[in-house]
């Protein structure tokens, strides 16, 4: 049952990145579409969106998380129940890459976000000499980093809008419902009692 008490099912989206990436920028664009002054955050942002998935109603709770260094440590508090993370890149500050990358393997190490889908927003795409998607990819070395999970890298630009919907619409499609996960437990147990049964009346 959801946050709300409604019976429609929520998926909690995780959004981190390191401080002043964009992520409340982000979140307040999406949700009011507006452009809204932020100071840095300090606990976190929360907010819901309805989204729809072949005609299923369900709602992402979206966390913004604050990425101060000394805000990081607790970012393992929210991993449990995440269906998704959404790490974003300030794409114009090369000089913070190194620190976001040892940020997003830190965050892929969880146990709790084993196979989660990972997507990284490379946010500040209005900005001249900002990093480009295979840039982005190539540096974080996400096809083998992220070789057990679904991901992309998303370009976008929180001051203009560039790019949000498009990584929302992504994000509510790559999530695995928990009603849905189990509906998979249950397929693979009759696959597998379905195969035990044909190779068992063989013999
Ligand atoms: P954070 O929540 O990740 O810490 P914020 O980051 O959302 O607070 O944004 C940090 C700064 O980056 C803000 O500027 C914000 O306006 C700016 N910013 C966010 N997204 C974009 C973008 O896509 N393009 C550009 N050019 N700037 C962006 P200030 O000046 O308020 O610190
Ligand atoms: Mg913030």
């Amino acid at each position: 049952m959801g946050q709300r008490g409604s019976t429609q099912p929520e998926a909690r989206v995780l959004i981190l990145g390191l401080d002043n990436a964009g992520k409340s920028t982000i979140l307040y664009k999406l949700k009011h579409n507006k452009f809204v002054g932020t100071v840095p955050t300090v606990g976190f942002n929360v907010e819901m969106f309805d989204v729809r998935r072949n005609k299923k109603k369900f709602a992402l709770t979206v966390w913004d998380v604050g990425g101060q260094a000394e805000m990081r440590r607790h970012w393992r508090s929210y991993h449990q129940d995440t269906l998704c993370v959404v790490f974003v890149v300030d794409s114009a500050d090369r000089s913070r890459m190194p620190e976001a990358k040892r940020e997003v393997e830190n965050t892929l190490k969880s146990v709790q976000l084993r196979g989660c889908p990972f997507v990284i927003l490379a946010n500040k795409q209005d900005v001249d000499g900002a990093m480009t998607v295979s840039e982005i990819r190539d540096s974080f070395d996400l096809r083998r980093i992220c070789a057990d999970r679904d991901w992309f890298v998303q370009p976008c630009s929180a001051s203009t809008g560039f790019g949000l919907e498009e990584a929302l619409r992504k994000i509510s499609h790559m999530v695995k419902l928990p009603s849905e996960s189990a509906a998979t437990v249950k397929e693979n147990f009759k696959d597998t009692m379905n195969y035990i049964k044909a190779k068992s009346s063989r013999h």
